[in-house]
Order: C-alpha cells, then structure tokens, then sequence
C-alpha cells in the first residue's frame, strides 16, 4: 500500500504539502475502492478528480468567508492495492485513527463500504460521545448484500456490531429506498430516520432541528454524506442514483444549520466521475466539502 503526494494547486489552493500532519487544521485522505458496490462502479475514480476540480475554485464559501487560514494537508490515497477488502479496511482503519487524534479529517470515497472503518476509528477514539449523521438515499443497513457482508449497502450493520456504535447515536436522513431485509431488521427497532419525502414536509431548518435533537445526547459529531443523498438531476455520477432527492442548495442550507454541532471529521462517498455529466457531480462534493469546512472549521 502506498500514500502517495498529489499534485500541488489542490482543494481551493489550501494544499500546502509543507505542512506536518499534526500541524494541519484538515487532513484530506483519498480511498480508491469500488469492489463493494451492488451496481455500478467509478467510485475509485472520485478521489483524483475531485482534486482536479478542487484546484479551480477559490478558498470562500458561497456566503463570503475566507478560509485562507485553514490549514490544508492532503497526504493522498490510500489505495487497496493487492489487500483484500478486509486486510485494507484494517489499515484504513488504523490511518484513520490517527488522523482523528490531529485533525479534522476528510475522506474522499470510494463506494460507501469505506465508511465502515472510518466510522469505526472515530469510535475508538471518541466512544459513546460520537453521533453520526448519515445523509444518503440509502439506510445501508444490509447484513449482506450479493454476498458481501462488506458491500456498500451494509455500512452501518458493520459498524453497530459489536454494539460499537448505538441506533441512538446515528440519524439517517434522506433516506428514499429500503431493502426487504432493512425493513426486517428495522422491524420493533427504534431508529433515527428521517425520510426524504418527510424533509421535504418539513423543510431544512426544521430537519436540521431534527437531527441535532436526535444526537443532542452526543458530544461530536461525524458528517458520513453519500453524494446519492442529492437528486440524480443534482449529481447525476452515482452508482445507484434514486429520484426525489435533494438540491445542493438544500444540502449547503442543512450543513449551515448544522453548524451549531463540533464537527471531528467527515467523508463524502459514492461520487463516480465515469458516470457523471460534465463533472457536476464532482463539483458538487467539492463544494459541499468547501460549505462544511466553512461552516465546521
Ligand atoms: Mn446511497
């Protein structure tokens, strides 16, 4: 497994490969992996492309501020090389710790699968203080899907066993698209769901208030955003995209007013460069990371 530099005039220009790890505000890390999608691949593709938009848009948000003195450190990918998806979720696991500990990490997907040990590391380092919020089309609540107890669509299965991490501590929103088996198991649970067509009744502020009294238990929080969580109009470059979903202007709106929870790290997954239009759904995860970083930081 390598970890390797990336070009210079990244993320807004806030690059600055000078900087030590334990020295930066945000430490972006990349994870080329699609072997766990039920659907369509590219995924891998996202973390290099972002970048090569990220290198074309000026360090403010679409509200005005400078983030010119964040300091930016992208160490990278970390790519799977010739693992298997266990012995690298290992791995990523184990960087991913560490980062927790320096920084605010942000993760650039990959399929949503990646999601497991990086959720799984700000446990270990924050325990029952950590509430996760996950927006996304989907519940990824699978045991298995298509064989694979570590496919994409079994994220937060994986990452409860153990009792690692408790239904209390995790909000889904956005959700449009349930599995049989989700329904099954979700059956007599009680579990923070927030549909998309429920949002919609109650508009984003009011979703926001949601969310933050769902985890208002918790201490920080961890922003796990499936780029599905937007319509296919919105982010077309996705595998397994599902109609009546949100605009990036809702998506910017809801990180805003989420703005009040301490933030300790985020990823955002699912974007797949070969299945998109002319970027637009690059462009959008790049800005929601610039929003988040605005707005968190
Ligand atoms: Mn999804």
């Amino acid at each position: 497994m390598k970890i390797r530099n990336s070009q210079p005039v990244v993320w807004n220009g806030l690059h600055d490969h000078t900087l030590k790890p334990e020295d930066a505000d945000v430490v972006i890390m990349g994870l080329p992996f699609d072997k766990a999608t039920s659907f369509r691949k590219g995924a891998a593709e996202a973390p290099d492309r972002i970048r090569l938009v990220s290198g074309h848009i000026s360090p403010t948000t679409e509200e005005g501020k400078s983030l010119a003195d964040i300091k930016v450190l992208d160490i990278g990918d970390m790519a799977p090389e010739r693992l298997s998806q266990e012995e690298y979720f290992i791995s990523v696991e184990e960087k991913a710790s560490e980062l927790f500990k320096i920084s605010f990490p942000t993760f650039v997907g990959g399929d949503h699968s990646v999601s497991i040990p990086l959720i799984k590391a700000a446990l270990g380092v924050y325990g029952e203080k950590l509430g996760v919020i996950h927006l996304d089309a989907h519940l990824d609540l699978c045991e298995e899907l298509d064989g694979n107890r570590l496919s994409h669509g079994c994220t937060h299965r994986r990452v409860m066993e153990g009792n690692c991490l408790s239904f209390n501590n995790i909000c889904f929103a956005g959700i449009r698209s349930f599995e049989q088996q989700e329904l099954e198991f979700l059956n007599g649970l009680q579990a923070n769901i927030l549909t998309a067509a429920e949002i919609s009744r109650l508009g984003i502020e009011k979703t926001a208030d949601m969310i933050s009294k769902c985890l208002q238990h918790c201490e920080v929080y961890y922003l796990t955003l499936d780029i599905d969580f937007l319509d296919p109009a919105t982010a077309p470059g996705t595998g397994t995209p599902k109609p009546g979903g949100f605009t990036s202007r809702e998506l910017f709106i809801l990180l805003k007013e989420l703005s009040s929870l301490k933030f300790i790290g985020m990823d955002v997954v699912e974007v797949s460069p070969p299945l998109d239009q002319n970027d637009i759904t690059s462009f959008a995860a790049q800005r929601a990371i610039t929003e988040a970083w605005g707005y968190f930081l």
